[in-house]
């Protein structure tokens, strides 16, 4: 599922300036995907059947130098339920430790039926596109 940041998130403040923040979101079937996206735009749970082929047609997910060591965020949706597994448990089975060093990443506990976590998260992505833009830009610069 790809997707604008500002058309995800339109309500997002911190994001007005920004026209085209591309984000790719990629989970298993019935991690909450699509509620997590009606969550951000709509404001409110909506009730999903599962997505058949991609939300957008924008997506093309390809191993370029240019995504190499782009920023993640992991949502670790469904916190509502007790059976959730922890922050520090999605972190060890998605073995997030074996990221690059220079990867920027952050794991978020989340929900999409009460919509909590979702704003420190997106907060979050935000600072590490920011912060990547600055790397990239310093490392053109130095093999000037
Ligand atoms: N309790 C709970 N259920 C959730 C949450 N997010 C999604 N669900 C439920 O999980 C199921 C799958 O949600 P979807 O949003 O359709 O999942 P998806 O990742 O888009 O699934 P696919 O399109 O099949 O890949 C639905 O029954 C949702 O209501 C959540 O945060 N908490
Ligand atoms: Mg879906």
């Amino acid at each position: 599922m790809g997707n604008q940041l500002t058309e995800i998130a339109p309500n997002t403040p911190f994001l007005q300036n920004f026209q085209s923040l591309h984000v790719v979101v990629i989970g298993l079937d019935a991690a909450g995907k699509t509620s997590l996206l009606y969550r951000l735009k709509l404001k409110e749970f909506v009730k999903t059947i599962p997505t058949k082929g991609f939300n957008t047609e924008k997506i093309k997910i390809t191993r370029t130098s240019e995504n190499q060591g782009v920023p993640v965020l992991v949502l670790a949706n469904k916190q509502d339920l007790v059976s959730a597994l922890s922050v520090s448990e999605v972190e060890k089975v998605l073995a997030v430790h074996e990221l690059n060093a220079s990867t920027l990443h952050h794991v978020q506990s989340c929900s999409a039926v009460d919509g909590q976590g979702l704003q420190p998260g997106l907060e979050k992505l935000y600072e590490m596109i920011l912060k990547r833009k600055k790397m990239v830009k310093h490392n053109k610069h130095r093999k000037r």
